[in-house]
């Protein structure tokens, strides 16, 4: 796992929630700032110091970026590069994440493939919308924020090389960069169940997830109405773990998840649509 200064409270709860959900896990987050906050889990998580990014130049993405911290994950790449000789599987793992279930089964699935969760109809809408073509032919594009890649196939590459050989090519296509590369490189993916990426607003899923991922607009604490309602679900459980660990977190970060609660049940209350949520 990567953070940095920007995602400290959802740090904290992501790592309570996996601490709690796979205590045999060997779980290593890379801090590109102050790792202070992190003091309380030293016991169960190994965190060490980004000292350096690495500055993707040139106008990769162009005006279609996605990411607002590039740099950061392209360093995901750079740590694969390391950890494929001490590891034989490593999971990818975002922070604006909550493990609810544990997942231990996904570390037995076989070393001749990359797994992850499958958002290609969601991606080709998107590139339509801005009309860019797909960087390369298949029917499977993963949403890094949850990845298993087995170290097997991570030796087939010096991956942060090809990387940056990629950029210097066709920079300007990758506007999600760490994640459209990894989808790019490797030809060998299976995708996994849902429940193991369930992102918000995959409004007719039912099936009870193992880890929630609350992409980009969707982090709980800066959702807004429209998500609140669709997926009232999901954010009521993140404040209900957050409660547990309340005083970990900072005290506005928690105030904007209850107030976004609060304003739920009033939106829910004032306009009488109860037959529309699912509570
Ligand atoms: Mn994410």
């Amino acid at each position: 796992m990567v953070t940095d200064d920007n995602y400290v409270d959802l740090t904290i709860v992501c790592l309570h929630s996996l601490v709690k959900q796979s205590p045999n896990a060997d779980i290593i987050l890379y801090v590109d700032g102050d790792i202070s906050p992190y003091k309380k889990f030293k016991d169960s998580v190994n965190v060490r110091i980004v000292t350096y990014t690495i500055p993707i130049l040139s106008d990769v993405g162009g005006k279609y970026l996605t990411v607002p911290n590039k740099d950061i994950l392209a360093y995901r790449l750079m740590l694969l590069d390391e950890f494929k000789y001490k590891y034989d599987k490593i999971l990818f793992l975002d922070v604006d994440t909550l493990i609810v279930d544990n997942f231990d089964e996904l570390f037995d699935l076989s070393d001749d493939f990359i797994y992850g969760v499958n958002q290609i109809e969601s991606h080709i809408e998107f590139l339509k919308s801005i009309s860019l073509r797909m960087l390369y032919d298949g029917d499977i594009y993963f949403n890094s924020g949850v990845l298993l890649l087995p170290s097997k196939q991570l030796r087939r590459f010096n991956l942060f090389a090809e990387f940056l050989r990629e950029i210097y090519i066709r920079g300007r296509y990758y506007i999600c960069p760490e994640q459209d590369f990894i989808n790019v490189i490797f030809e060998n993916k299976v995708a996994i169940s849902k429940i193991y990426n369930r992102t918000c607003s995959n409004v007719y899923y039912r099936e009870k997830p193992k880890i929630i991922h609350y992409v980009s607009h969707t982090k709980p604490h800066i959702v807004g109405m429209m998500h609140l309602l669709l997926d009232n679900e999901i954010y009521r459980k993140y404040l209900d773990f957050v409660e547990t660990i309340k005083e970990d977190v900072s005290p506005l970060f928690y105030k904007k998840l209850k107030d976004n609660i609060d304003n739920l049940d009033n939106f829910i209350k004032q306009n009488d649509i109860t037959n529309f949520v699912r509570l």
